[in-house]
């Protein structure tokens, strides 16, 4: 099927590989990238929306090539100020870094919408393709931790390096945040939908528990394709693995893909996962190597999904 409106929905980091591979092989109308929210939070009066920045400053060409996310190069004067006074000053903000905090910030309390406000933002540092927060609305991961009790997510994910045991996890503000009119339109106009290789619970599903969108997503008549973050039982990145035994999960790309159910009819597992092959109630389970350590991987991944896109009679 010819394939011209794609939408991604991405998370942190290993979402971002995957969407800036997508920009580099797509046209930058037919690629929506559809990001989630509740990782963000207010830091020292600044909102912090760090997903949507790992997203703009990855498709940028800004990024940190090393953690990911953050401003290659940035410095961190900032802090050691902070640090003068007394400050632990956990979460590392870059000095300009904060030049992204304080204007979004400052637009939020003019009024904007977070949607224009990244629209803005993405468009002035020459991101063409469309990058859109899920909702406008305030949503917060929290996790309720054996050693800490409840926990927002920066201070479970940076303050406490994701190490507190995880009972459980909930994504506050999701049941009354609506799905903003340019995410509709993007649900509307879509030929496929791919799920990033992000953490199905620290990052998807915040995505998908706003507004109806698990029952919307699983109503559409087209591809909707999960890509694995977890390889031979493995993160690739991050506590996806250790949150997955946490909650009593099979640590497998079989497990996420149960877990998205019957949102998703397509599956890309790794190529590596040779003992882990299973079938989905509907749709077809590929395999890739989706490991993406270079930009070249990251183009040679999007070319191959959207291959399987193409081609797919799925
Ligand atoms: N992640 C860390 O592990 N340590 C940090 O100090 C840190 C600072 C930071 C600053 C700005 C930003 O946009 C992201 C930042 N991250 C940091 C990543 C952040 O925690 C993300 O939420 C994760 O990448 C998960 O998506």
């Amino acid at each position: 099927m010819a394939l011209n409106k794609l939408v991604v929905l991405v998370g942190g980091v290993g979402g971002a590989k995957l969407a800036y591979g997508l920009s580099r092989v797509l046209a930058p109308e037919q690629l929506t990238v559809i990001v989630n929210v509740a990782d963000d939070f207010w830091h020292y009066g600044l909102r912090i929306c760090p997903d949507l920045d790992t997203i703009m400053y990855t498709l940028a060409d800004w990024v940190d090539p090393v953690n990911g996310w953050g401003i290659h190069g940035d410095t961190t004067e900032m802090l050691t100020t902070l640090r003068a006074y007394g400050e632990v000053a956990w979460f590392r903000l870059g000095d300009r870094d904060l030049a992204t905090h304080l204007l979004r910030t400052e637009l939020l309390r003019q009024g904007e919408r977070l949607t224009t406000i990244t629209g803005r933002l993405a468009r002035a540092i020459g991101i063409q393709c469309t990058i859109l927060p899920v909702t406008d609305q305030p949503v917060s991961t929290i996790l309720e931790t054996v050693e800490y009790g409840r926990l927002e997510f920066q201070e479970y994910f940076v303050k406490h390096r994701w190490q507190p045991e995880v009972r459980q996890i909930s994504y506050q503000g999701a049941n009354t945040a609506q799905l903003s009119d340019e995410v509709h339109h993007a649900l509307r106009q879509a030929d496929a939908i791919v799920f990033g290789p992000s953490n199905p619970w620290l990052s998807i599903e915040p995505i998908l528990s706003v507004g109806n969108l698990r029952e919307h997503l699983s109503q559409l008549p087209i591809p909707r394709i999960a890509m694995t973050p977890i390889i031979e039982g493995q993160a690739v990145k991050g506590p996806a693995a250790k949150i997955m035994r946490e909650l009593g999960y099979e640590v497998s790309a079989r497990a996420v893909a149960e877990f998205y159910g019957t949102t998703i009819n397509g599956f890309i597992r790794d190529q590596r996962d040779t003992a882990f092959t299973f079938s989905l109630s509907e749709g077809r389970v590929s395999a890739l190597d989706t490991l993406m350590h270079t930009n070249e991987d990251k183009i040679r991944v999007a070319q191959q999904v959207l291959a399987l896109l193409e081609g797919g009679d799925g």
